[in-house]
């Protein structure tokens, strides 16, 4: 039998799926080629899921620790028992610390609506520590946010309709790869396109012009672009006077500063570069920006999206099909989600742990300490900034750490206890995708691997034995998906929502025009908000620039895995090799560093021992490691993570995962 699924990573393109399967396993993947978005194509990750699903390192049964935090020595034990410790013992805490000293920590292992957010319920319920979950790109919604407010995002379509196209700090060819696929086919109709970024990644080779900036600089070029537009009356004089407010002022106080020269030497680019791009762009009929989330993960991240969101504002690109900028899809009002988080079920609002500063929490944070945490869908061992101080708190031997996960990741390896998760074949979910206005239903298609429960039912039986009676937690997770599609809204209409219940992959639209009338305060495109502690667009330094070490180091991510996920598969870790350092053979040859060896990357938090690639990708100053591998990848113990820091962007309270400065050493011989 075949049956539709869809891809439940995080990933923007939330391709579908067919699936395959015999005798209850799935034994093929492909993509579906009715689907609007995927339309037959998707990643080399997934079109082997199937080893995945069934692979041997699966966790099929609950665990106990046997040994020392970190060693991985369990036994098995039954749901029951494993259940009933947990509760047991969080009711011990509970009375003891109070309810807030259990701490959630969840991510996106999983990006289905259900049992991505199954544990908010309960956790409100128990009343434990809420989790600002701002690990990924808050600063990129907030920049957004403070220049055009509510206004939708334009369907990332019309791009077809575009003669300028630039990816602007994001690595299409790797994370989106129907957005690389879309882009490829305007460019072969004629489009010019650019890919703005750090160091040439698989998408700058695939592009007509790689420009490549210093990190964290991107605002600088922005506003070179901005003043060479302004002085040059490169400008769209009529929009700005109906739409834009703010753009007098800029030119008058921040943008006067900003010449190609002075911008220059900030960016990293001649600034001939800078006038000839502000030329360009300017003269483009319709620009189409889409921005990445690298580029916002830094100290000046959302003030980055304010001054980028400028270009489009006063060249008038957002009058025409195909142009304007786009950050990502929001399509939360789609659906009644609060139907599932429930805050009302918070008797009082509890505290709030951002999951970027989890090291410092579980090391300092008090009134209450934090002395559970349970993870679900996440790998923070591995994924969260400042691994060194995540790891001290997770050997904390008084810390009591559940973990739900499908494999023994890093983080499991530190739990008390650990239940085992189903994938996504094995679970109903409802998926939507922050890279298009599509949506699709799926059902289970095979039955559980082994004694794995979903992220909902692990949630339900935690609630009976927390002795809860509430009938909302003995509702089946279809249940909880025939409630977000119980009635149409003003996204999808009664159509729509009758395709969506069939299983059937939908493109919703939003309820208002992402081309105006702006959905502003003041109903203009705000390049001035006075709300904000900087009302106008302006320079703001990263973190790393006053860290004191010389290289700027990005961890990157990997074709071949998403985030941690993928360790897993020998196909996926043969194509990605050993955890590598790639360096500029100048930044190598001043260090007296060869190509292959050993060296060890360190700053003020921590060191990492990495294999170094010598290559001309990168530029001199930038170091480049791609992927995030399991701890044991490197003889050092630890990950790229352990270089990234708890510190969070101007605004939106964001990981700041690529503002790190490093230095470089050979590494010392094994044992010493
Ligand atoms: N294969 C694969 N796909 C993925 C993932 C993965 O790990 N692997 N992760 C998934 C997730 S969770 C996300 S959020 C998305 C992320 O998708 P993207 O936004 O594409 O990826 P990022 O790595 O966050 O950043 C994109 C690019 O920004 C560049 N960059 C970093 N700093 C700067 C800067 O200061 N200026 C400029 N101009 N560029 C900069 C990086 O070098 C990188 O090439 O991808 C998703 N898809
Ligand atoms: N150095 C570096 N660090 C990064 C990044 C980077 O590019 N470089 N990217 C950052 C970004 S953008 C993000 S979004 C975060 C992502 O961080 P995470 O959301 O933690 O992502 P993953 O590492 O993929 O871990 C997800 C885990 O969920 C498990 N899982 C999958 N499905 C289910 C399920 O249904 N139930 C349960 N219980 N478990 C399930 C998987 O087995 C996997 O171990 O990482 C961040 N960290
Ligand atoms: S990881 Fe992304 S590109 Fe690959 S199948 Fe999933 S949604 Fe599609
Ligand atoms: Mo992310």
């Amino acid at each position: 039998m075949r049956y539709r699924s869809v891809c439940p990573y995080d990933c923007p393109d939330a391709c579908g799926l067919l699936v395959t399967v015999e005798n209850d396993k799935a034994i093929k993947i492909e993509a579906d080629p009715h689907h609007p978005i995927t339309q037959g194509l998707i990643c080399g990750k997934m079109r082997q899921y199937q080893q995945t699903v069934h692979s041997s390192q699966r966790l099929t049964t609950p665990l106990l620790r046997t040994g020392p935090k970190g060693t991985g020595q369990f036994k098995p034990i039954s749901w029951d028992e494993a259940a009933q410790l947990i509760c047991s013992r969080w009711q011990e805490i509970i009375t003891e610390h109070g309810a807030e000293a259990i701490l959630p920590y969840s991510y996106a292992g999983t990006m289905g609506l259900v049992q991505r957010n199954s544990g908010h319920p309960f956790f409100h319920k128990l009343g434990a520590s809420r989790l600002a979950r701002t690990i990924c790109t808050p600063a990129k919604d907030y920049g957004w946010k403070a220049v055009m407010g509510d206004t939708p995002a334009i369907d990332p379509a019309e791009r077809s309709q575009s003669d300028l196209i630039i990816l602007w700090g994001l690595n299409a060819a790797a994370t989106s790869i129907h957005s690389m696929a879309a882009t490829q086919a305007a460019r072969k109709r004629g489009a010019q396109v650019w890919a703005i970024d750090t160091y040439q990644t698989p998408t700058c080779q695939a592009v007509d012009r790689a420009i490549i900036v210093k990190p964290g600089s991107d605002s600088a070029l922005a506003l070179g672009m901005l003043q060479v537009m302004a002085a040059e009356g490169l400008l769209d004089q009529e929009f700005i006077a109906a739409h834009v407010s703010g753009f007098e002022e800029l030119c008058a106080t921040t943008l006067s500063g900003c010449t190609p020269e002075i911008m220059a030497a900030i960016c990293g680019l001649p600034a001939d570069t800078i006038r000839d791009l502000a030329r360009i762009y300017a003269a483009a009929k319709a620009p189409f920006i889409q921005v990445g989330g690298g580029l916002t993960r830094y100290g000046n991240g959302a003030m980055t999206i304010r001054c980028i969101a400028c270009l489009p504002a006063v060249s008038g690109a957002w009058q025409r099909p195909g142009g304007g900028l786009f950050c990502g899809t929001s399509t939360g009002a789609a659906f009644p989600l609060q139907r599932v988080t429930h805050e009302d079920f918070m008797a009082s609002p509890t505290r709030i742990v951002n999951m970027n500063q989890l090291g410092a929490a579980l090391n300092n944070l008090n009134d209450p300490r934090v002395m559970a945490l349970y993870v679900y869908h996440s790998n923070p061992a591995a994924i969260a900034p400042d691994q060194n101080a995540v790891i001290q708190g997770l050997e904390r031997e008084d810390l009591f750490t559940v973990v739900h996960e499908r494999f023994m990741t890093d983080t499991a390896r530190y739990a008390d206890i650990v239940l085992p998760a189903t994938s996504s074949l094995e679970h109903p979910d409802l998926y939507r995708s922050y890279g298009s206005y599509q949506a699709q239903r799926c059902s289970r298609v095979i039955p559980p691997v082994g004694e794995a429960k979903s992220n909902w039912d692990t949630f339900c039986l935690l609630a009976a034995g927390m002795g809860w009676d509430d009938r909302f937690f003995r509702q089946s997770a279809d249940d909880l998906i025939d409630q977000l599609l119980a009635e149409p809204n003003d996204w999808r209409d009664a159509a729509i929502t009758g395709q969506l219940r069939q299983g059937e992959p939908v493109v919703m639209t939003p309820p208002s025009s992402p081309r105006g009338p702006w959905l502003t305060p003041s109903g203009k495109i705000e390049l001035r908000n006075e709300r904000e502690s900087q009302p106008l667009p302006c320079l703001l330094p990263t973190h790393a620039e006053t860290d004191g070490f010389p290289l700027r180091l990005q961890p990157s991510v990997s074709l071949y895995s998403l985030n941690s996920s993928f360790n897993e598969r020998n196909d996926l870790l043969q194509k990605r090799g050993e955890p590598t350092l790639l360096m500029h053979p100048a930044d190598a040859a001043a260090r007296q560093l060869q190509d292959g060896q050993p060296v060890s990357v360190y700053n003020q938090l921590g060191s990492v021992e990495l294999a170094l690639q010598l290559t001309e990708q990168v530029p001199s100053g930038t170091v480049v490691s791609e992927g995030v591998y399991r701890l044991d990848s490197s003889r050092s113990g630890r990950g790229i993570n352990a270089l990234t820091s708890q510190r969070l962007t101007d605004c939106g309270e964001g990981s700041t995962l690529y503002d790190v400065a490093v230095e470089v050493a050979a590494a010392k011989k094994a044992g010493k």
